[in-house]
């Protein structure tokens, strides 16, 4: 029965005797036991009752288990839901009964938190940790492969992933089959990965960028990949020498550049360098030449959409740029007011269309119609423009968004809770320059009249409700925020002021 993923990405797996895995500890796991893996989680998920479309939270470490828990999903049919390991049991509430999943996998150090959660939630609870013991793990050891994988079309979901939304409601961006494999099919192709390729993969696999970027790349190209559970620098530079490419944020690729072990003697034999999920400064892309005499090839893409631009792998790879549309991608500038075309060369915003863009936000028709043209245009909500060349420009974000070493935070969500925190009146929640995460959180809070907030005490209240990525890294305290004649906060003047809190 077809089961266009499982058949382009996992089936090929099957009786591969060479490594599809490298391990830090030296070990391997070859294509044919990684199927079987994958096998065994598909019989384990039916064996629980898992129907084709039921949604499988996972919220686990990284490891080999975790990723055949993917391949799993997709061969039983079931819609993958990963979940950032930071998110605490307050936020993976909202997840487990927004996707009404039937199924959540979690780590054993996490059962106790999240087992009142899930069972709020209607949705059992297993454990898988990376050791490979749990629950799930001792069913996996009983369970019955499956033989044969669920019969699947192209429009059907494969994966949801969640998404932070302006108003801090989390939108689960469906991803059908076809938006998967279509965009691997063009990155095997455009990167000209062959199964020649080792990629060190050291990003987590609960996001487009580690999962479908790179694991589905790789997967398709017949490759490989050294499975890091960690971005560690010092485990990255002592596996370098084994590969072949690279993907990251700019974050790994700076802290790359601030390692005096990193240079020509580590990189001689690396084919390729792929940077995305937040933008990569010319500096950086500069410096990286300079001592490695490797130009990094910087995409742009999106959990609703997948990858859509990217530097040419011949080409002049441009500092600054995300390169040209991908093959099949459509890009339209459009007037952020009117969404009329805006003239050749001006800045709109940038909408996408092609077999890369998701089918919507589930269960959130009012979303989509808002985000989704009729036409098929995806509203990305990033600001650019497109050059003489083609070549895309990211000037900047008309969403109210932070990125800090590639996650995503939004201001609302922060500020609704520091709004709530003693001796506050208000809040605004900014993105300001940092060394090492590109951008990082500063909240700027206003005290209740006669109040003396403090911060300190702030934060750790916070830390408990909220992933710590999203926590402010600083507190300011000012009298009052500055607003424009309609009311509206001037986050562009905070950003102005407080440019320079993290420089270095
Ligand atoms: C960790 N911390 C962070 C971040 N990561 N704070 C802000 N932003 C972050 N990104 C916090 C931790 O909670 C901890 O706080 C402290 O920083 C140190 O954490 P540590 O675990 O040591 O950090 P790390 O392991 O060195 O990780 C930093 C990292 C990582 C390598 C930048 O965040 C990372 O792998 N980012 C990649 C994210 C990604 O894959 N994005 C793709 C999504 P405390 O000390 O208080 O506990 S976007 C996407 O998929 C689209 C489609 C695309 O285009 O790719
Ligand atoms: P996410 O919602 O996590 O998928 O993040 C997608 C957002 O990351 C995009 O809308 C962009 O704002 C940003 N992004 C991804 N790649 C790049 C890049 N190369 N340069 C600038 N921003 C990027």
């Amino acid at each position: 029965m077809p089961n266009p993923l499982y058949d382009a990405l996992f089936a090929p797996l099957r009786g591969r005797q060479t490594p599809w895995l490298h391990l830090p500890d030296g070990g391997t796991i070859s294509g044919d036991a990684f199927h079987a893996l994958c096998a065994r989680t598909a019989g384990t998920l039916r064996a629980m009752g898992l129907q084709p479309g039921d949604r499988l939270a996972v919220q686990v470490e990284k490891s080999p288990h975790a990723l055949a828990l993917y391949g799993g999903a997709v061969m039983a049919g079931v819609v993958f839901l990963p979940l950032n390991t930071a998110y605490t049991p307050e936020e993976v509430a909202y997840f487990l009964a927004d996707a009404g999943a039937a199924l959540m996998l979690a780590d054993s150090a996490r059962a106790d938190a999240l087992a009142p959660v899930a069972a709020r939630c209607s949705t059992r609870l297993m454990t898988l940790s990376a050791d490979g013991s749990g629950s799930f793990a001792e069913a996996l050891g009983q369970a019955t492969p499956i033989a044969e994988p669920a019969a699947r079309r192209q429009d059907d979901l494969a994966a949801l992933l969640y998404t932070s939304g302006t108003t801090g409601r989390s939108k689960g961006a469906m991803l059908t089959q076809r938006n998967l494999l279509s965009n691997a099919e063009v990155l095997v192709r455009e990167w000209r990965f062959t199964s020649d390729d080792v990629l060190l993969h050291a990003l987590p696999i609960f996001h487009t960028h580690g999962l479908f970027v790179a694991t589905n790349t790789l997967l398709l190209a017949h490759g490989s990949m050294i499975l890091l559970a960690k971005p560690d620098i010092d485990t990255m530079i002592r596996h370098l020498p084994q590969a072949t490419s690279l993907m990251g944020v700019p974050t790994f690729y700076t802290r790359l550049l601030d390692d005096p072990r990193f240079g020509r003697d580590l990189v001689s034999h690396m084919r390729l360098f792929i940077s995305g999920s937040a933008p990569l400064l010319a500096e950086t892309h500069a410096a990286f030449e300079a001592r490695t005499g490797h130009r990094i090839l910087e995409r742009y893409g999106m959990t609703e959409t997948n990858m859509n631009t990217s530097n040419p792998y011949d080409g002049e790879r441009r500092a600054g740029t995300v390169g040209p549309a991908l093959p099949g991608v459509e890009l339209a500038i459009t007037d952020v007011e009117t969404g009329a075309a805006v003239a050749p060369g001006e800045i709109g915003m940038i909408e996408v269309r092609g077999e890369n863009v998701f089918a919507g936000y589930w269960q959130m028709p009012e979303k989509t119609a808002a985000e989704l043209r009729a036409n098929g245009f995806f509203i990305t909500g990033d600001l650019g423009k497109i050059d003489a060349d083609g070549y895309v420009h990211i000037v900047g974000r008309q969403k109210d968004l932070i990125i800090a070493g590639g996650y995503n935070i939004y201001p609302k969500e922060v500020e609704l809770a520091l709004d709530e925190a003693e001796g506050v009146q208000e809040s605004a929640v900014i993105g300001v320059p940092h060394p090492d995460l590109g951008e990082a959180v500063l909240g700027v809070i206003v005290p209740a009249p006669g109040q003396n907030p403090d911060p300190d005490g702030i934060l750790r209240k916070l830390s408990g409700h909220m992933a710590r990525f999203k926590l402010p890294r600083a507190l300011v305290v000012i009298p009052k925020l500055p607003r424009n004649t309609m009311g509206k906060v001037q986050k562009t003047v905070l950003r102005d002021r407080f440019r320079d809190w993290f420089a270095r």
